[in-house]
C-alpha cells in the first residue's frame, strides 16, 4: 500500500526527546506520511524543535489543553488526522528506518498491523537483522499478548476501523487509557499480523524521580487507574481471552506491586475497597494453577475481612522473608535483621562508622571518629572493616555483610557512612544517618546524571536506587556552597546540610608541616630526600570486570618519567577504590609506589609536592595545599561527552593545566614553577571558591551538630 499514515505524537514534557523521535521518522524509506505533533504550548515547542521540521507541512503541530491526560491528547490526534492509517509514536521513543515500510508492505487487507518493541536506555540504538529472518506471524487467539504492555504504540491501525468502532482513549485516566482503545479493537479484529524485523525502541526513561513516564507512576495511581479501568471493561459482554487478559493484569499487579506495598501494614487501608470491587470480578478459575499464597489473600480480599486480610498479609510476608533467608547465607543473616534485631532496642550511645564499604579507614568518618574518641568519651565505636587493621581507640569492627554487621546496624542510634549503603539496610524510626558523601562533585552526580552506563544496571533503576538511598539520610555534609547546592537537587535532599567543610581536610589546615610530612613518609618507607608526585585518577563507568570491579590502564608513561625525574621525584600511584587492575611496576622500584592500598589519601596530599589526577573530586581536596595539580585528561572527550558531563569547565575553570599526552606531561613537570605561576590567579580564584569552608574544624562543628551530647 501506499497510503497516508497519520502519526500521533504527543510531545508534552518531552521537549528533551522529541528530535529524536522525529528524526527517526524524517529517516523512514516511507515516506507517505504526516506527523501530529501535540502539546499544550505550541510556541515553546517550537523553539525547541529543530528548524527543518518546522518548515516541512508534513509536520503539524496541534494545541492541546493543558493538563489533560495523554488519552485526550491522542483523541485529539485522531480527530485531526488526514490518512488513511494511524500508527503512535511517544515522543520519547523512536524507530527503525523500515518500521513504516514494512508495516504498510505486510497489512495488506488487515484492518491494523503490529511491529516488535524494544527497550531502550539511550538515544539511539540499532539491532541487526539477520537474512533470512523475515518473518510475520499471525496472531489469533494469543493476540492480546501484543497488549500486555497496556499500550497502543506501534500498531498501524486503519482509520476507517477507529471510526467505524468511534474508539477512543480513556480521557479520565491518566495510565492504562490505551486499555479502552485497544480491548474493543481486538475484540472486534481476529487476526493481527506481527513483522519481526519493525523495530519501535522504547526509551526506559531515565529520570523516574523528577520526569516519570507515565509507566513509571506511583504504585498509587497505577493501582487506582487499574482498579478504574479494569472494573469499566470487566464485563460478561467480553470474550473468554479478553477477560482472562483482564484478569491476569490485575493479579500480576497485585502480586508484583501491591504486595510489596502490604509490607507497611498501613497501605492495607489505601487500597482495600478498591481492591475488593476488583477482585471480585475476577473469574475462580483464574487462581487454579497459581500458588497457595496468592489463591488465600484472594479469597480474603473476596470475603471483604479487612482485618483477617492484614493478618494474612502479615504472615505471608513472613513466609516470603523465611523463604528468601532460607535460599542463601546473606539472606539468612538479613533475615535475622529484619525480623529479630530490628525489633530489639536501640543502644543510644552507638555510633556504626563506616568508609567507602569497609574497604579503609579513612575519609570523613575516620576524621569524626577521631574527634569523638577524644571529645565524646560517653560513646561506643564499632568500625566496619573488611581487613584486621588495628584502630585507634580499639573500636568494635565488624566485616561489611557479617551477622555482627546487621546486628548493629539495627542496634546503633547512629550511622556515620561515606558511601552508599546496601538496599537491603531499613532506616529505623529514630535512628539517625549522617552521610558524609566523598568528594565535591566534578562529575555529573546521581539525578543529573543523563544515562547511566554502569554494569548491572540502567539509569532508571540506578535513580530509584539512589533516591531511595538519599531518602534515608538526615545530615549530609557538603564541602562548599557549590556542593550544596547541587547535592540538594542531585540527590533530591530535604533535610539537614551541614555545610561545614569536608572533616577529611581537617589535617590539611592543622598538620600541613615539615615534621608530620616527614613522619608519614618513614611510616611507609619512602624516601624523605626526594620530592613527590602523587598520580590519583579517577575511575571509568565503561572500563569493568564485572560489577564493582572496575579497570584501568595506566597510560602515563612512568618509565619515562623515572629517566626524566628519577633523581629529584618519586611517583605514588593511587587508583581509585573500585579499581581492581594490577599495576606492573618491574624496573621502576625506588620510583614508582603503588599506594593504592594506602587507607588515607589526605595522608598522601600531605606527603605530595604534585598532584596529577583527572576527573576525581581529588584535586578539590588537594587545592586546600596550594600546591601544584597537573590534570592528565588524555580521555577527556569520551569522558566528558559520552560518560558523565561536568559541573565546571574544565577548560576555564581548574587550578592547572589540562594534558593530553606524555609529552605535555612531562612537560609541565619539568618547568613546574612556570606552570604554577601561570595559573596562580584561577587558583586563588578556585582555593574561595571551593576551600573556603575547610577551616581545620569541620569534625568539630559536625560531631556538635549530629550527636547529643
Ligand atoms: N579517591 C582515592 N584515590 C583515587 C581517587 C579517589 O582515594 N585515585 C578518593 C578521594 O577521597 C576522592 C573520593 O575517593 O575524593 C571520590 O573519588 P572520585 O574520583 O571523585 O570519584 P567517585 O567515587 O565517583 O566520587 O561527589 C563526588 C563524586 O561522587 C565522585
Amino acid at each position: 500500500m501506499n497510503n497516508l499514515i497519520s502519526v500521533i505524537t504527543p510531545a508534552e514534557k518531552n521537549e528533551n526527546y522529541i528530535n529524536i523521535a522525529l528524526d527517526s521518522l524524517r529517516r523512514q524509506t516511507y515516506t507517505n506520511f504526516e506527523v501530529l505533533i501535540l502539546h499544550s504550548d505550541i510556541d515553546s515547542l517550537k523553539k525547541v524543535i529543530d528548524e527543518i521540521y518546522i518548515n516541512d507541512d508534513r509536520y503539524k503541530f496541534i494545541q492541546t489543553p493543558s493538563e489533560v491526560n495523554v488519552g485526550t491528547v491522542r483523541n485529539i490526534g485522531i480527530d485531526e488526522a488526514n490518512g488513511e492509517y494511524i500508527y503512535f509514536l511517544d515522543s520519547d521513543d523512536y524507530i527503525s528506518e523500515n518500521m513504516l515500510q514494512l508495516l504498510s508492505d505486510n497489512i495488506g487487507e488487515f484492518p491494523m498491523i503490529r511491529g516488535r518493541m524494544k527497550s531502550t536506555d539511550f538515544s539511539s540504538s540499532s539491532v541487526i537483522i539477520l537474512p533470512g529472518t523475515n518473518k510475520i506471524k499471525m496472531f489469533s487467539n494469543r493476540r492480546y499478548n501484543l497488549i500486555r504492555n497496556n499500550s497502543a504504540i506501534n500498531f498501524l491501525i486503519s482509520k476507517k476501523t477507529i471510526e467505524n468502532m468511534n474508539l477512543r482513549f480513556s480521557e479520565e485516566f491518566k495510565t492504562y487509557s490505551d486499555l479502552t482503545f485497544m480491548l474493543p479493537l481486538l475484540e472486534e479484529i481476529e487476526i493481527v499480523p506481527y513483522v519481526y524485523e519493525s523495530i519501535y525502541f522504547r526509551r526506559r526513561r531515565n529520570d523516574p524521580i523528577n520526569h516519570p513516564s507515565l509507566r513509571q507512576s506511583s504504585v498509587y495511581q497505577l493501582a487506582h487507574d487499574l482498579f478504574g479501568i479494569y472494573n469499566k471493561l470487566r464485563t460478561d459482554e467480553i470474550s473468554e481471552e479478553a477477560q482472562r487478559f483482564l484478569d491476569n493484569m490485575l493479579l500480576n499487579f497485585y502480586r508484583k506491586r501491591l504486595v510489596i506495598e502490604f509490607k507497611d501494614e498501613s497501605a492495607i487501608d489505601q487500597y482495600f475497597d478498591g481492591l475488593v470491587e476488583s477482585i471480585n470480578k475476577i473469574d475462580p478459575e483464574r487462581l487454579e494453577n497459581k500458588d497457595l499464597i496468592l489463591k488465600n489473600d484472594v479469597k480474603a480480599i473476596r470475603s471483604n475481612k479487612k482485618d483477617a486480610f492484614r493478618k494474612l498479609s502479615n504472615f505471608h510476608h513472613l513466609l516470603r522473608d523465611i523463604k528468601r533467608g532460607l535460599a542463601s547465607k546473606k539472606g539468612r543473616k538479613e533475615f535475622l535483621y529484619k525480623r529479630v534485631f530490628k525489633n530489639m532496642g536501640f543502644r543510644d550511645n552507638l555510633v556504626v562508622f563506616e568508609s567507602f564499604q569497609g574497604k579503609s579507614y579513612s575519609d570523613s568518618p575516620k576524621y569524626i571518629y577521631q574527634y569523638m574518641l577524644e571529645n565524646r568519651k560517653d560513646f561506643k565505636f564499632v568500625w566496619v572493616m573488611n581487613n584486621d587493621q588495628k584502630l585507634p581507640g580499639k573500636p568494635e569492627t565488624v566485616k561489611r555483610f557479617s551477622l555482627k554487621y546487621y546486628y548493629y546496624l539495627a542496634r546503633a542510634k547512629y550511622i556515620v557512612s561515606n558511601v552508599r549503603m546496601p538496599n537491603s539496610f531499613i532506616k529505623r524510626e529514630g535512628q539517625i544517618f549522617l552521610q558524609t558523601w566523598h568528594g565535591t562533585p566534578l562529575k555529573r552526580l546521581a539525578g543529573d546524571m543523563a544515562d547511566v552506563h554502569m554494569p548491572g544496571t540502567n539509569s532508571a533503576r540506578y535513580k530509584r536506587n539512589f533516591n531511595r538511598e538519599t531518602d534515608k539520610w538526615d545530615y549530609l555534609i557538603a564541602p562548599n556552597q557549590y556542593s550544596s547546592d547541587i547535592f540538594r537537587r542531585a540527590f533530591w535532599f530535604n533535610n539537614t546540610m551541614l555545610q561545614t567543610g569536608y572533616p577529611r581536610n581537617d589535617i590539611l589546615t592543622n598538620h600541613n608541616e615539615a615534621e608530620t610530612i616527614k613522619k608519614l613518609k618513614r611510616k611507609v618507607y619512602l624516601p624523605t630526600n626526594k620530592k613527590v608526585i602523587l598520580y590519583a585518577p579517577t575511575w571509568r563507568d565503561d572500563e569493568y570486570y564485572k560489577v564493582g570491579k572496575y579497570r584501568f590502564d595506566i597510560t602515563l608513561d612512568l618509565h619515562r618519567l623515572k629517566e626524566k625525574f628519577g633523581d629529584e621525584y618519586i611517583i605514588l600511584l593511587r587508583m581509585h577504590y573500585v579499581v581492581a587492575s594490577n599495576m606492573d611496576l618491574t624496573d621502576l622500584e625506588g620510583f614508582a609506589y603503588d599506594v593504592s592500598g594506602y587507607s588515607d589519601i589526605s595522608e598522601l596530599y600531605l606527603m605530595s609536592d604534585i598532584l596529577i589526577t583527572d576527573y576525581s573530586s581529588v584535586f578539590f581536596d588537594y587545592a586546600n595545599l596550594k600546591r601544584p595539580i597537573l590534570f592528565y585528561t588524555y580521555d577527556i572527550e569520551k569522558y566528558q561527552g559520552q560518560l558523565r558531563g561536568f559541573y565546571i569547565d574544565m577548560e576555564k575553570e581548574l587550578p592547572g593545566p589540562l594534558l593530553m599526552t606524555n609529552d605535555d606531561v612531562v612537560d609541565a613537570i619539568e618547568n613546574i614553577d612556570e606552570v604554577s605561576e601561570k595559573y596562580k590567579d584561577r587558583y586563588e580564584t578556585f582555593h574561595d571558591r571551593f576551600c573556603s569552608w575547610d577551616d581545620g574544624r569541620s569534625s568539630e562543628k559536625v560531631v556538635e551538630a549530629v550527636f547529643e551530647k
